[in-house]
């Protein structure tokens, strides 16, 4: 990393040698992950590039755009409406961590039985690690699960700039009142940051591109239907993740550009995988970067992943935002509907996620589906009983993992993995 990143990075107040220890660890973790992977789409160049400057060059893309008056925010999930930041010109960004780190410093401000993705965003703030967080001018968290719900109000004493959303937690009249309560309290809250109104031209504008990113993971997700599968569930899952980080207009015309890739290659019936190899969906608990533990498991135990039942891919992108409404209202309106059908376990009842389950197995021709929960996750854990109960009514093999961000239990889950793969080969 060349001395200006220093300089940046320093200015952030960072740790620089907390930080150095840290992008060395993920430098390693992404040469053995996804380096080692053969026969990966060229168009994947872009992505590793990205990876290897997201720390660096994205970092000083979003300096310059302060610099410009704009105004960057981060958030944790995505019910965090990124139609409306885009419509003032700021950009949102992923804060989400998939990494332990400074986990002695955060078990004494959280419990220890609290789960991994939650610890990680504390350790990374507590580390001064990430520059995302020091350099978001305004951080949003929501009233979703305990967890989350319960560390913000701990997060509140380490950052300057918290915003907490509130979150229906029933998929009812009155919980879709509450969203749009937020979210037009949200849009106040994001005007004042930046300085701008939102009017329905800028709305529109915004809906567009966040749509169009979308669009492209949608073009992604189809072409992975092929048998065989076109791209590594490795390679698509880094996609879903750099899709919280990157320019939107750049990501979106580097994902068109796999996506053109792969097309020939089904075209030529090739595949990254031999057409036998078993078929996974993941689903449940959100990989944030550089949580790679599980695909990478399943990948190197001779199976192939075709889809993603996580916020970090479909339940993230499913929906488009309808862009056709003429007024603020119908645009703000069209934006509550977009997010109200998202599926995540903080609702009950939740039978749309099965639903969406059984839809994608039979979409993405998956022979089977490994439930992938974080420890201490009571949503995603509560929920993975009846979706295994469900799935296995309709013949379809389920496995269903509890771990955290530790490597401790690799050995483990390998075992677990390879038998699953083997039962359904
Ligand atoms: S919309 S899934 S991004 S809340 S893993 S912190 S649920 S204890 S991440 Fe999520 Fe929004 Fe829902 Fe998606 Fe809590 Fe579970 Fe931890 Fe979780």
């Amino acid at each position: 990393m060349s001395e200006d990143y220093k300089s940046m990075w320093e200015n952030l107040g960072l740790d620089l040698a907390a930080h150095d220890a840290l992008l060395e660890v993920l430098g390693k973790g992404y040469q053995d992950i996804y380096l080692a992977q053969k026969n990966r789409p060229e168009g994947m160049g872009y992505f590793d590039f990205v990876m290897s400057e997201i720390h660096g060059l994205r970092i000083k893309e979003l300096m310059d755009e302060k610099a410009a008056g704009r105004k960057v925010i981060g958030s944790f999930c995505v019910f965090v409406p990124e139609e409306i930041v885009r419509a003032t010109d700021a950009t949102l960004v992923g804060l989400c961590t998939g990494a332990d780190f400074a986990m002695e410093e955060v078990e004494r401000l959280l419990p220890r039985n609290t789960c991994s993705l939650i610890k990680s965003a504390f350790g990374f703030n507590l580390a001064k690690v990430c520059p995302y967080m020091e350099c978001s001018d305004m951080i949003v968290g929501e009233n979703t699960c305990d967890g989350k719900k319960k560390s913000y109000e701990i997060l509140n004493d380490l950052v300057p700039n918290l915003y907490v959303m509130d979150l229906p937690q029933v998929k009812s009249a009155e919980g879709k009142a509450l969203l749009k309560a937020e979210y037009l309290r949200f849009k106040e809250a994001v005007e004042k940051l930046t300085g701008i109104t939102i009017d329905a031209d800028r709305l529109k504008k915004g809906t567009k591109m966040v749509n169009n990113k979308r669009k492209a993971i949608h073009r992604l997700s189809n072409l992975r239907k092929a048998n065989p599968a076109p791209i590594s569930g490795l390679d698509a899952l880094l996609a879903n993740q750099v899709f919280f980080y990157d320019d939107p207009v750049r990501f979106t015309d580097s994902v068109n550009k796999v996506c053109d890739e792969l097309e020939a290659r089904i075209e030529k019936k090739e595949g990254v995988v031999p057409k036998a190899t078993p078929r996974i969906l993941i689903s449940g608990c959100p990989m944030a970067v550089p949580n790679w533990k599980l695909p990478w498991i399943i990948e190197t135990a001779g199976a192939v992943i075709v889809g993603e039942e996580s916020c970090v891919g479909e339940r993230g992108t499913r929906n488009l935002t309808d862009d056709s409404g003429n007024t603020l209202d119908e645009l703000m309106e069209a934006v509550v509907d977009r997010y109200f059908k998202v599926d995540c376990a903080i609702f009950t009842p939740n039978p749309d996620r099965l639903d969406h389950i059984v839809e994608m197995v039979e979409k993405y021709q998956a022979d089977g589906v490994i439930h992938y929960g974080l420890q201490f996750c009571q949503p995603y854990l509560m929920e993975a009983m009846p979706v295994e109960k469900a799935l296995e009514a309709k013949n379809i093999p389920t496995l269903r993992i509890d771990t955290d961000y530790s490597m401790e239990d690799v050995g483990q889950l390998r075992t677990r993995v390879e038998a699953f793969i083997e039962l359904i080969k």
